[in-house]
């Protein structure tokens, strides 16, 4: 398969371009580095040191014998974009050139404003060079499941549900209640994607994604070749902050009750689902989500487990609830479908609790680099005060 990956320099997209490279698709990149940029904005950097885009593809030639072709361009330049579509002409294209914080959406007006026009003219762009260059290529767009947010009901894997009012029934999207400016801008998203698939067909893969974590994934055999590791208050998803926590010896911070509960996935695992469903795409003109989790736990669950291992490690660790930041549930029912990517062959190989240890060996050497960013680690960005 020939795929163009939007957004191939962050945490999912450079390991999905080395992952489909070295199953022999080809690989063509496309990010503009904002990310690189919006992390610095916050004071942060990655707890790994990157190489620019250009030397990581060296790299991944040297070490993994692939070949993958990067394009340094803005999604929002619709004419950039269709040119690299109509150039390349791939069989499929993800999207992950969004920004992705849920926190950085929060900070103020201008940071909601850029959440907003960056992810929904990016979709917008796609969908319009799609269908101008080939109606037929398999859109794979990464959603989020916290487009759902955390209601008192099944999430069930399906576009649509069945509601009756007054007595008279009929189908609705399936309902969704986001908890940030980010996760609203993936709900929008979402309902453009079910438009555009009414109006042109296109063939549509909408993943609702749970946080990702780790370090590693089959292909990351060498610090040149890491991705991206974020842990700051901004950009640093639970189970990744409570690592580069343990490390540094700072308490584990979970906001709030602690209660709230979320579907996760490995690094690892994330890269194996992604890839079985580009290998396995819709029917032709289908519009299919598929929620894509593999563990449930709370934020206090995970603390534990993180305090647990670090503590067979010789690290010495507490657990210090600060006051949560975000408006959200912190005590809520939570049960996700999870139907179709087991029913074509997905089979999660990591568990949250090996895979944290892992992540904790990886972090260590990094340590010295890391306390230069112990400043980034607690909330300042309020969902009701913006960044203070
Ligand atoms: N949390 C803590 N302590 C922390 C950090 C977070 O208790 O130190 C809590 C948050 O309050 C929240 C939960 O952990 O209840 C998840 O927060 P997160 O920062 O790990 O993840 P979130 O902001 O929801 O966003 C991340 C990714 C986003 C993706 C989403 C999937 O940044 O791109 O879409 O996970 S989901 O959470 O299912 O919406």
């Amino acid at each position: 398969m020939k795929v163009v990956i939007l957004g191939a320099d962050g945490y999912l997209g450079w390991s999905l371009a080395l992952r489909l490279a070295k199953r022999g698709h080809e690989v063509i990149g496309v990010d503009n580095l904002y990310t690189r940029n919006a992390v610095r904005e916050v004071g942060s950097d990655s707890a790994f040191p990157l190489p620019d885009p250009e030397e990581r593809i060296v790299a991944a030639r040297k070490l993994l014998d692939v070949n993958i072709t990067f394009h340094r361009v803005d999604v929002k330049d619709f004419d950039k974009l269709h040119e690299i579509i109509q150039t390349h002409k791939p069989d499929a294209i993800v999207h992950f050139a969004e920004q992705r914080s849920a926190p950085y959406s929060m900070i103020d007006v201008n940071h909601a404003n850029y959440t907003f026009i960056n992810n929904l003219t990016s979709t917008i762009n796609l969908i319009y060079s799609i269908i101008k260059v080939d109606p037929s290529i398999h859109i794979l767009k990464m959603g989020t499941m916290g487009e759902y947010g955390t209601p008192n009901y099944d999430i069930l894997e399906s576009p649509f549900v069945e509601v009756e009012i007054n007595g008279k029934k009929d189908k609705i999207p399936f309902p969704k209640w986001a908890s940030s400016w980010y996760h609203w801008s993936k709900v929008y998203d979402s309902y453009n994607l079910l438009w555009a698939n009414k109006v042109w067909n296109l063939t549509i893969t909408d993943i609702m994604q749970g946080p990702v974590y780790g370090t590693r994934t089959e292909e990351i055999i060498d610090e040149k070749l890491r991705t991206r590791f974020d842990f700051d208050e901004v950009w640093g998803t639970v189970v990744n902050r409570y690592c580069v926590e343990a490390v540094l010896g700072l308490p584990l911070t979970p906001y709030g009750k602690g209660g709230q509960t979320r579907g996760f996935i490995s690094l690892e695992d994330s890269m194996q689902a992604l890839t079985i469903l580009l290998e396995h795409p819709p029917n032709q003109g289908e519009y299919r989500v598929v929620n894509q989790i593999h563990e449930v736990y709370s934020v206090s669950q995970i603390a534990e487990m993180v305090k647990e291992v670090s503590e067979s490690m010789g690290l010495r660790v507490t657990i210090q609830n600060v006051k949560n930041p975000r408006v959200e549930k912190e005590e809520h029912y939570y049960k996700v479908e999870t139907r179709i990517l087991p029913s074509l062959g997905f089979s999660p190989k990591k568990n949250m609790k090996e895979e944290i240890k892992n992540i904790i060996e990886d972090l260590i050497p990094y340590k010295n680099r890391l306390e230069s960013f112990k400043h980034v680690i607690l909330p300042k960005t309020d969902w009701r005060r913006g960044r203070t």
